[in-house]
């Protein structure tokens, strides 16, 4: 008898462990906490009503125009039933709910941002789950505040429409800033109407060269260039900031500026003409750090970089600066002197700590690639973790505000596959989907300067890039993996991630967003 009993009981088991995970919602990042019941769905079509928060109307607008090419168009009512919105303040700033019932689906979100997270992953049930909604509950929070992707726009040139499209992968994967890369040695890409050379001039290579560059080296003799106008930055600005994203501007200093020379030979130590760099790597052609002329150059650019970006952070490069121009430069020695300074790391030190200054007094605070930690920058400023974890743990150690983007886990340019067949031509490394989602980015970090690792974010150098359908290739599915470092750190599950991603798979098909394949064909 007991043991009919026990089988009955275990039949029973199957069976509910079987309807509700033929139930399962596949939402990635993982949200917090889903409960949904065994039956019932809410139903989206496009006759659904999204009935708006007056005071809050953006996030809505912006789903119905999301759905709208694959789902017709819904309406946006004043009231009604269907999708509700609503905000609650004592919810986290960027966390949500989302109830279903018979009645109709309940966004309530700790901000507008919130509700617009919460309508992302509406978003995702909608298109894999062919518009059933489960009744149920879910609550949801990031882990992270910054949730980033770079872009570097100077080694290949986005247009403004490639980085919109950019932008709507970033924000249906939660994620909520832009590291924009503007300037580097091999073009100038931002408008600044200061020094109009800078675009005129440094915005165009006489040509690109081709492959890795080993002997002997071929050049594809075709300009090339680009850049944007303050008319289209304050409209990518404005497109971002209404998917909740915060664009980073980044404007390289003291290195990777030789663009800038090019427009600008007084702001060199030896005032030599050089060329738009054609190469990829780091060039000795760095800017001036012991002519006042520089320090004026710099912060005329910023001004206007301020006016245009409303980023509290502003990333002011700081990486790979070579000092052979500075240790035979009169002006560099000179400025050493003055200062009392014993060598050139820290006359790069003294530029970056200068800047700083300058931006502070604008309300503003610095990011920096980690190479900022050698000058003695100040604990206000944030940095960038790039050359490996020990420098991010360390930085955070010494009380700076730290996201970490260690080169073996979240540099995105880097092969995918250990064959690298198929992949066409990258800069070399390997990192695959699993090594970024197994990533943990506290190794080695003591619990008290774990707050201080405020994000994660993903790298995108474009050497090897020159469409965006490459990069979303090499964003996509990876960036996946990254949301739920960013998003669901502590709530990751090697279990359920290849369902979950498959899922997302209809998602970006829905989209006509390019994927890398290997991670669904079981290449690593
Ligand atoms: C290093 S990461 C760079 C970039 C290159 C990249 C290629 C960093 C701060 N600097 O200039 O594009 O490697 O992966």
């Amino acid at each position: 008898m007991k043991s009919v009993k026990a089988f009955l009981m275990l039949a029973i088991a199957t069976i509910l462990t079987f309807t509700v995970s033929a139930r399962e919602l596949n939402i990635v990042p993982q949200p917090t906490y889903i409960n949904i019941e065994e039956t019932g769905d809410y139903v989206v079509t496009a006759k659904t009503r999204v009935i708006l928060d007056v005071a809050h109307p953006n996030p809505a607008y912006r789903f119905v125009e999301d759905l709208s090419h694959i789902y017709g168009v819904m309406k946006v009512a004043k009231r009604g039933k269907g999708i509700t919105l609503s905000v609650d303040n004592s919810l986290h700033n960027e966390g949500y709910t989302i109830t279903t019932t018979a009645e109709g689906i309940a966004i309530v979100g700790g901000s507008e941002a919130g509700m617009y997270y919460g309508l992302q992953t509406l978003r995702q049930i909608i298109i894999t789950n062919e518009g059933r909604v489960p009744y149920g509950v879910i609550r949801d929070e990031p882990s992270f505040d910054y949730r980033g992707a770079h872009l570097d726009v100077s080694r290949h040139f986005f247009s403004v429409a490639d980085v919109k499209r950019y932008i709507d992968i970033l924000a249906a994967h939660k994620l909520n800033r832009l590291h924009w890369h503007l300037t580097d040695d091999q073009g100038w890409r931002i408008e600044i109407k200061a020094y109009p050379e800078l675009i005129d001039k440094g915005s165009m290579r006489k040509e690109t060269l081709i492959g890795h560059g080993l002997e002997p080296k071929w050049w594809d003799g075709e300009p090339y260039g680009g850049y944007y106008t303050q008319a289209e930055i304050r409209d990518i600005v404005e497109y971002a900031s209404s998917r909740y994203i915060t664009i980073i501007p980044e404007i390289e200093m003291p290195g990777h500026s030789q663009a800038a020379l090019h427009a600008l030979p007084w702001l060199g130590c030896q005032e030599q003409d050089v060329e738009v760099w054609t190469m990829w790597g780091v060039t000795p052609e760095v800017l001036c750090a012991g002519k006042e002329s520089t320090y004026t150059f710099l912060e005329n650019v910023l001004k206007e970089v301020i006016d245009l970006f409303p980023s509290e952070l502003i990333h002011i490069g700081g990486d790979e600066c070579p000092k052979d121009r500075w240790k035979e430069c009169e002006h560099c020695q000179a400025m050493m002197k003055a200062q009392g300074l014993e060598n050139e790391e820290e006359l790069q030190g003294y530029l970056v700590t200068r800047i700083e200054k300058f931006l502070n007094g604008h309300g503003r605070r610095i990011i920096g690639w980690d190479e900022i930690l050698e000058g003695g920058v100040t604990p206000t400023a944030t940095v960038m973790a790039w050359r490996g974890a020990k420098i991010g743990a360390y930085a955070a150690e010494h009380g700076h505000e730290v996201v970490m983007v260690p080169l073996p886990i979240c540099y995105f340019d880097f092969y995918q596959t250990e064959s690298r067949e198929g992949e066409g031509l990258h800069i070399g490394g390997h990192i695959n989907f699993e090594k970024v989602y197994s990533w943990d980015p506290f190794e080695g970090i003591s619990e008290e300067a774990r707050k201080n690792i405020i994000g994660v974010q993903c790298n995108l150098w474009s050497e090897y890039l020159n469409n965006l359908k490459m990069v979303e290739i090499q964003l996509l599915p990876r960036l996946g993996a990254l949301s739920e470092v960013q998003w669901s750190v502590d709530r990751r599950n090697e279990d359920t991630i290849r369902q979950k991603m498959e899922s997302m798979r209809k998602f970006y098909d829905a989209y006509g967003w390019h994927y890398a394949p290997y991670y669904f064909e079981g290449r690593k």
